[in-house]
């Protein structure tokens, strides 16, 4: 094969993944719900390079340190010389872009981590079951789990893989927005934050107990399709998350001022009516929450608020496609 290239999508957690049961293989210690974005992608491509001295990996044009990605390159690898593939040891080289910005708080490593494994099991045809594709990529990055899958997935404590709960079309009329109020990378990356939260804040095991709570109440919501329930189960995750992690010491607090500002005019649009409801992760966007009928009206009123650079919509969906090209050019 000349080259494999995977498109995947970040996945958003309605419900949040913070802290971690064991450090450094990811298992979490609060399950996940989520969804993924739809009209935000990444695109990975792998190519031999058989006269390097070893593997690269590239984002964006720009080289990356290779130890980030060696757990999963090397369990791969390691199941390609399993298979007998001869070819398992040819250096490779990976080539990732994003439609959107890297290492913000769009959860670029999930879809980032998915689309290497993917890529990898894709280009030794090692054709692996998608709950150990997930618990690869687990290894990667936690939240990478979910978005092997796209659709809407879980991702319960203390497992080592998520799974997929329902296809895109369960719920088509949603839409995200993702108001951008900072496209720099962020001050502390999500693995220093959840362990600053467990190790510093004493609201950690109080988040944790709440969380087991948080999910079930939002599966169910989730399995009526009733936004009027989930809604208000999202900001509760989001906020007990953050509660947490800004009484660490030193605090893990990620928010602008120009955050609290769409904070506070999703209120408004609710107070209006309309379908806003926000959550945020790891950096200073703030994701709302939205369906087809009300988005552009959502927009038009977030695009107003001082600080917000940019907003991006996208519907839920984000499943994996791959692309073999087998060199051959058709003729
Ligand atoms: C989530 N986040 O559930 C949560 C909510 C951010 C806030 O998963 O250490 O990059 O690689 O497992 O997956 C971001 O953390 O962390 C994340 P690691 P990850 O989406």
């Amino acid at each position: 094969m000349a080259a494999v290239t995977v498109q995947t999508s970040p996945s958003l957690a309605l419900i949040k993944y913070w802290g971690k049961e064991t450090q450094g293989i990811n298992i979490p210690a609060t399950g996940s719900l989520a969804v993924g974005l739809h009209d935000l992608r990444t695109k990975t491509t792998v190519t031999a390079d058989p006269s390097a001295e070893c593997d690269s990996v590239s984002i964006g044009g720009t080289e990356q340190p290779l130890h980030h990605f060696s757990t999963v390159i090397d369990t791969l690898r390691e199941r390609a010389h399993a298979s007998g593939r001869t070819d398992a040891d040819t250096p490779l080289a990976v080539e990732s872009g994003n439609s959107f910005p890297t290492a913000a708080g769009i959860a670029s490593s999930s879809s980032g981590f998915a689309a290497l494994t993917i890529a990898l099991d894709a280009w030794w045809a090692l054709n692996l079951p998608a709950a150990e594709l997930s618990r690869i990529a687990r290894t990667g990055s936690g939240s990478a789990a979910r978005s092997v899958f796209g659709g809407f997935t879980r991702f319960q404590a203390g497992s080592e893989s998520a799974e997929a709960l329902y296809s895109a079309e369960w719920w088509p009329e949603l839409r995200i927005l993702v108001a951008i109020t900072d496209t720099g990378p962020k001050t502390v990356g999500s693995r220093d934050g959840m362990e600053r939260t467990r190790s510093s804040s004493p609201y950690y095991d109080a988040w944790v107990a709440d969380a087991r709570v948080l999910i079930g109440k939002a599966e169910r919501a989730l399995a009526d399709r009733s936004v009027e329930r989930l809604g208000p189960l999202m900001r509760e995750s989001y906020l007990r998350m953050v509660g947490s992690s800004i009484a660490a010491s030193p605090p893990v607090l990620y928010w602008l001022p120009a955050s609290v500002a769409v904070i506070r005019a999703c209120d408004e649009l609710r107070g209006e009516g309309l379908v806003a409801w926000e959550t945020m992760d790891a950096g200073p966007q703030v994701k709302i929450l939205s369906t087809a009928r009300d988005v552009e009206a959502v927009r038009e009123r977030i695009a107003s608020v001082a600080g917000v650079k940019t907003i991006l919509v996208s519907g839920v969906g984000g499943s994996p496609v791959v692309t073999r090209d087998n060199g051959d050019s058709g003729l």
